[in-house]
Order: structure tokens, then C-alpha cells, then sequence
């Protein structure tokens, strides 16, 4: 018999027990959004303790303002657990849109899940879930963010040519279990491995954040003075063992060499100063491109399940041009 869920209703309102399958027959169905001319938006956010952070809540709440639409803030404060609570209250409080930046891959998963049960659509800004766990198209309408991977790779590939394909690196890892740490770790992984001189001595994570990232990277120095790159998984941790470089009387862009990743105003000027050799581009101003998908989802159109944030390279030759630009 084909099941259908006209048959599961029927067949339930006969008496049959058949407690939950009404309810997971729904669950096939990506959450719809309704046109309206204003919406209320939730917008939950990771955490707020770098520039990045804040310059994309910045970017969320301008384009909020300027459409005249709700938002719904928060701000997870850099825990998993906090930022599923966060998404319990959006989906209590009946907002229309959840816009969710998910600290980890697995742990949001339920967030997830209990949107689409609410019948809540839900876009992922900037960060992604596991794709085993849960699937675009379906579970949530789409991802929009930048290629981690391909950002790796990237920074790799400049890396590899600046030392000529001879290096032995240190990699400040992003928070352990988010997308971007993963997929920055596995593209740069991706590229060296055609390099044999390319060498990664020491890998920890630096949780994406400044001092954390001097302090991983002053110990994984200690233990290995012979390293000669850097390879960070963003500018604040980058900034971090700059500073710890410097305390430790070496001079970043000689006796290291660096590859970064985002596009802050103080990895810019890095980059001018020729402290740091590379920042790949990764754009935190997702406002106007997620509020965007959200009113064209409301008009009824197909959204590409991942919408792909374009990001350049920068390196001393054009960072100043970049400069006016950067956060
Ligand atoms: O690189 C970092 C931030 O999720 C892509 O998270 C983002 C990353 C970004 O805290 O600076």
C-alpha cells in the first residue's frame, strides 16, 4: 500500500494506532514561509568575541533596520547547549524565519529538527551542521556561506609558493567541531599533500579567538622551534601568535611565514606590514544575501540549497585596497 498522508489520516481517524507517523509524515516537508511585506526574524548567533562576529551582527541588524523588518537577537555566548535554547525560544515565540550561524556541527542538529517540526523555515548563515544529520532542501531550506575547503586550499596553495614548497607549519585549528575548522583543516590538508616538503608539526585548536590562539601557539612553539610557517584558521588567532612571535623575539614574516584567513582590519594591516604573507577572504556581511533568500523563499522561488559567499585573496599587493573594506 502506498502511504500517503492522506492514508496515515484516514487511517488514524479509523482508530488504527498509528501515534507519531501522522507527525513524521509531515516531517518530509521542508517548512513554508507565507509572503508578507515585513517579517520577524531570528537570528542566533554563535558568539560575540571577535570582529567578525560583530561585523556580522551588524550587517543582520542594519538589514533588519532598513527593511523595517523584527529581529529576534541572540547570542549564544560560545556555547552549543546555550544556542539550542536560543532556537527553542525563536520557535516559542512564533517567529516566521530562523537564521541560524551553528557553533558545531553536531550539537545544532536538534535546533534543527525542532524548527522544521514547528514548521519554521531555517537557513544556516555562515556555518554548517553535519550533512549526514540533516540535509539542505529538506530539513532546512539552504546554506549560505563561504567554501571552508576551498579557503584551505587556498591558503595553502599561496602558502606552498612563498616557501617554495618547503615548510614545516603550525596550524592554529578553529573551534573543534565547527564546519569552518573542519574544512579549513581538510583543504589545506587536501593541497599539501602533493607538497612533501610541506610538513604540519603541531595542529591544536585556538577556538577562533585571540588570546586562545597566543597561548596554543606560544606552547606549540616551545615544543617546536623548528617550525618556519603558520597556518591559522583566522585573523584573531593569527593576531594572537603574532603577539606571542614577537614576545618570544622572532619576527613574523621572516622567521614565520603566514597564512590567515578572513579579512579583519588588523590581519590587513598585517598584510601591509608584511608581518603576514596571505589572508583568504572570508565575508561576515551575510545580511543583505540572507534577508534576500528569505523574501524570495517567501514569493514561492526555489532557493539554490547552498547559496556560495565568493572570497578573495589578499596579500601585500592588494590589501591596501582592501583596507577601507575590512572590519
Ligand atoms: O572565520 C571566524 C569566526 O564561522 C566562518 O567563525 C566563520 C568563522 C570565522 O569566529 O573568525
Amino acid at each position: 500500500m502506498l502511504i500517503t498522508r492522506r492514508t496515515l489520516l484516514t487511517a488514524s481517524a479509523g482508530g488504527l494506532v498509528l501515534a507519531g507517523l501522522g507527525g513524521r509524515a509531515a516531517l518530509a516537508d521542508l517548512a513554508k514561509l507565507k509572503q508578507k511585506d515585513s517579517y520577524k526574524i531570528g537570528f542566533a548567533q554563535t558568539e560575540s568575541n571577535n570582529p567578525w562576529r560583530l561585523a556580522q551582527t551588524a550587517s543582520m541588524k542594519d538589514e533588519a533596520a532598513k527593511r523595517g523588518w523584527q529581529l529576534v537577537y541572540t547570542d549564544a555566548a560560545g556555547s552549543a547547549a546555550k544556542q539550542v535554547a536560543d532556537v527553542r525560544s525563536m520557535i516559542a515565540q512564533k517567529v516566521d524565519v530562523i537564521l541560524l550561524a551553528p557553533r558545531e556541527e553536531k550539537p545544532l542538529i536538534p535546533a534543527v529538527m525542532e524548527a522544521k517540526k514547528a514548521g519554521i523555515p531555517l537557513f544556516l548563515i555562515d556555518r554548517n551542521v553535519d550533512a549526514t544529520l540533516a540535509t539542505a532542501g529538506k530539513d532546512y531550506v539552504a546554506f549560505i556561506g563561504s567554501d571552508f575547503v576551498k579557503e584551505g586550499h587556498q591558503a595553502a596553495e599561496a602558502l606552498t609558493k612563498a616557501v617554495n614548497g618547503q615548510a614545516k607549519i603550525i596550524e592554529l585549528q578553529g573551534s573543534t567541531g565547527s564546519s569552518p575548522a573542519n574544512d579549513r583543516m581538510k583543504g589545506f590538508a587536501d593541497y599539501i599533500k602533493d607538497h612533501p616538503g610541506m610538513q604540519i608539526i603541531a595542529s591544536q585548536s585556538g577556538d577562533f579567538a585571540r588570546d586562545k590562539g597566543r597561548q596554543v601557539f606560544e606552547t606549540l612553539y616551545q615544543a617546536h622551534p623548528d617550525a618556519t610557517a603558520l597556518y591559522s584558521h583566522n585573523d584573531e588567532m593569527t593576531m594572537g601568535a603574532i603577539a606571542a612571535m614577537e614576545a618570544a623575539g622572532k619576527v613574523p614574516g621572516k622567521d614565520l611565514i603566514i597564512a590567515s584567513i578572513d579579512g579583519t582590519k588588523d590581519a590587513t594591516q598585517a598584510l601591509i606590514d608584511g608581518k603576514v604573507y596571505v589572508v583568504v577572504e572570508c565575508n561576515p556581511k551575510f545580511g543583505p544575501k540572507a534577508f534576500d533568500a528569505v523574501e524570495r523563499y517567501g514569493r514561492g522561488e526555489t532557493i539554490d540549497t547552498w547559496l556560495v559567499n565568493d572570497d578573495r585573496v589578499f596579500t601585500k599587493e592588494n590589501a591596501a585596497g582592501y583596507m577601507p573594506e575590512a572590519y
